[in-house]
């Protein structure tokens, strides 16, 4: 398709520019949170496409010791500050808070910190890009907790957008199809 000279002028534009914000940023950063076993190493294996273990790396850059046993590596991984790296695909880069658990409401100012610096920092490769938010649907009689509604209500990410990731559907099939049987 042949398109009018300015139009054809400014998709060059845009295409320079997306070049060029990719030479700044590299890499695609993302926060997921979720509460304990939502989910959400297994979706990030998903879309970096592996079911190998991510790297870990601190805030000043040095990789973390996942092996059984290091007894930081637990703690590591949910420390909102450190990056999670898939060797099958560098071109992400992760951060994972388990968010809400009952009884630990001060991760409430921990994220909001987080987001509030990873946009205004001036260094364009730190910036965060997206939040995703995990709520499993399969056996909670409440999936979302008072402190999640907290999140939503206060939490304000500037630009940063929030995507909801409903996760173990799945295994609400199996339920519905078992309750399904016993009625028969
Ligand atoms: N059926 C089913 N199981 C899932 C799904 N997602 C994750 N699981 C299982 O749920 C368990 C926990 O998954 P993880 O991905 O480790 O959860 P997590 O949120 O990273 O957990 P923590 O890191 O401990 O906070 C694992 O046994 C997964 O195999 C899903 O969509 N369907
Ligand atoms: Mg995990």
């Amino acid at each position: 398709m042949l398109l009018p000279n300015t139009e054809f002028q400014e998709a060059e534009r845009q295409r320079r520019r997306a070049q060029n914000v990719r030479k700044l940023t590299p890499r695609f950063r993302v926060l997921i949170i979720g509460r304990a076993n939502a989910g959400k190493t297994t979706i990030l294996q998903r879309v970096c496409n592996t079911t190998d273990r991510p790297k870990i790396f601190n805030r000043e850059g040095h990789e973390i010791d996942l092996s059984e046993l290091n007894p930081t590596a637990q703690r590591g991984q949910h420390d909102i500050e450190n990056e999670m790296i898939f060797e099958s695909n560098t071109a992400f880069v992760f951060h994972d808070s388990r968010g809400f658990e009952a009884g630990r409401t001060f991760e409430l100012d921990k994220i909001k910190d987080f987001v509030q610096k990873r946009s205004t920092n001036k260094n364009i490769r730190d910036h965060l890009h997206v939040i995703w938010y995990c709520i499993p649907i399969n056996d909670e009689a409440r999936p979302i907790t008072r402190a999640e509604l907290n999140f939503f209500n206060e939490c304000g990410t500037g630009r940063v957008p929030v995507i909801i990731l409903f996760t173990k559907a799945d295994m609400l099939d199996a339920q519905t199809m078992e309750h399904l049987v016993l009625l028969e």
